[in-house]
């Protein structure tokens, strides 16, 4: 760094004044003053990631309870204006009639976004050409759903922590009791299985895989 030598002006003529070294800045640290700075940052880090991560939770979760929301309204939207006749001729479980199961061709309870990219292990081929034929694309295409393009995984909605969207039947009673007063005239409900990604489908049938689903119809 240069050094600054102020001038004064004097009658005699100019002459230069030193500076003290002493009231310069110094050039660094102590170690001393480096401990501190870094248990300073330690505390604070200790205190933000935490905070980081239950603010990046909670906002996964509204994400969620948007999309089983605006899920739901796309399908009932949907079934109050269109009607695919060739599913309703695949014989099935209870997810037969033409309404249920178009959102969910082979009955694993996962939402079929695209049928073309669904193994469709329960129906089989001959099923699978048939709902191909009557002109059903999927969730996706049909109903049109706002859902972020980074949710939409192999040819499934996923959630934010990358668990294909559940959708179920007033019929089926995969939530039992719960079934009776949730879907309304759509009859049937959108979840999530949360951010513990376990749930009746996954084969967890616990009070804690079940307490964090997120589902479109209110469990109170
Ligand atoms: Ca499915
Ligand atoms: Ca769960």
């Amino acid at each position: 760094m240069e050094r600054i030598e102020p001038t004064v002006a004097h009658a005699s003529g100019d002459y230069r004044v030193e500076v003290d070294a002493g009231l310069r800045p110094r050039a660094g640290f102590t170690l001393f003053e480096l401990l501190i700075v870094l248990v300073i940052l330690m505390v604070l880090l200790g205190m933000g990631v935490p905070a980081f991560y239950a603010i990046k939770k909670s906002s996964a979760i509204s994400t969620t309870r948007s999309m089983v929301q605006a899920i739901s309204a796309a399908i009932a939207s949907y079934q109050t204006k269109a009607w695919v006749t060739g599913v309703q001729t695949v014989a099935g479980g209870p997810w037969q009639s033409r309404a249920y199961r178009m959102w969910d061709c082979n009955g694993d309870h996962l939402l079929d976004g695209d049928p073309a990219v669904d193994p469709l292990g329960i129906l089989g081929t001959a099923d699978h050409a048939a709902i191909l034929a009557s002109g059903y694309r999927g969730f996706i295409k049909m109903a049109q759903p706002t859902i972020p393009k980074r949710l939409i995984k192999g040819g499934h909605v996923v959630d934010p922590w990358g668990t294909p969207m559940r959708i179920t039947y007033s019929g089926d009673n995969v939530y039992a009791a719960d079934t009776s007063k949730l879907f309304g005239t759509a009859a049937l409900g959108v979840w999530s299985a949360g951010p513990n990604k376990r749930d009746v489908v996954t084969g967890a049938t616990d009070a804690t895989a079940k307490s964090d689903d997120i589902t479109s119809w209110s469990r109170r």
